[in-house]
């Protein structure tokens, strides 16, 4: 059976986003085909987007999966909805207790409607980007670039490792 590693970005600004993040890896790393590799530490992060609302906190996640692409998804949004994630009610970059982002599966290029791999704005957010730097550096996301030399390139400012 192929074993892939697939990043995971999480994000939240609502209720003890930290516990959050634990309980949701201990959910994740439980599922069938799913192991949770390392973590990066949390970093609080200046809200994209919508930027009149509380810091979120982020942090990215190594996962290596047997699973398909849209199975890993599933088991993310299984996750999200148990972390109190409610898609009918919130706001487009909004508020949200948690939020778990498939940024890329190893060897994996996908362009559907429900997912695309790697995650096409990705190189964009720094607050993707810091932390995914700090678990995987030389990672080299085919079409997109290293992730160090991306996560130098965006304006970092105010983004801090929780200690
Ligand atoms: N997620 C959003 C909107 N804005 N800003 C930061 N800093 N971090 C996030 O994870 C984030 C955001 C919607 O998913
Ligand atoms: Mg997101
Ligand atoms: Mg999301």
């Amino acid at each position: 059976m192929t074993v892939r590693r697939a990043w995971v970005g999480l994000g939240g600004n609502v209720g003890d986003v930290s516990a959050c993040f634990t309980s949701a890896l201990a959910m994740l790393g439980a599922a069938n085909g799913v192991d949770v590799v390392r973590v990066s530490r949390r970093y609080r992060t200046p809200a994209w987007g919508v930027t009149e609302q509380a810091d979120f906190i982020n942090a990215v996640a190594e996962l290596a999966t047997t699973l398909p692409p849209l199975d890993v998804l599933a088991a993310l949004q299984t996750t999200e909805r148990a972390h109190g994630r409610d898609r009918a009610r919130e706001q487009r970059w909004g508020p949200r207790t948690l939020d778990l982002d498939l940024l890329a599966m190893e060897g994996v290029h996908l362009d559907t409607p429900a997912l695309q791999l790697p995650h096409p704005r990705f190189a964009e957010r720094a607050f993707v980007l810091v932390p995914w730097a700090e678990i995987a550096a030389e990672l080299d996301v085919p079409g997109v670039g290293r992730i160090t030399d991306l996560a130098l390139a965006l304006d970092r400012s105010g983004i801090e490792a929780i200690p």
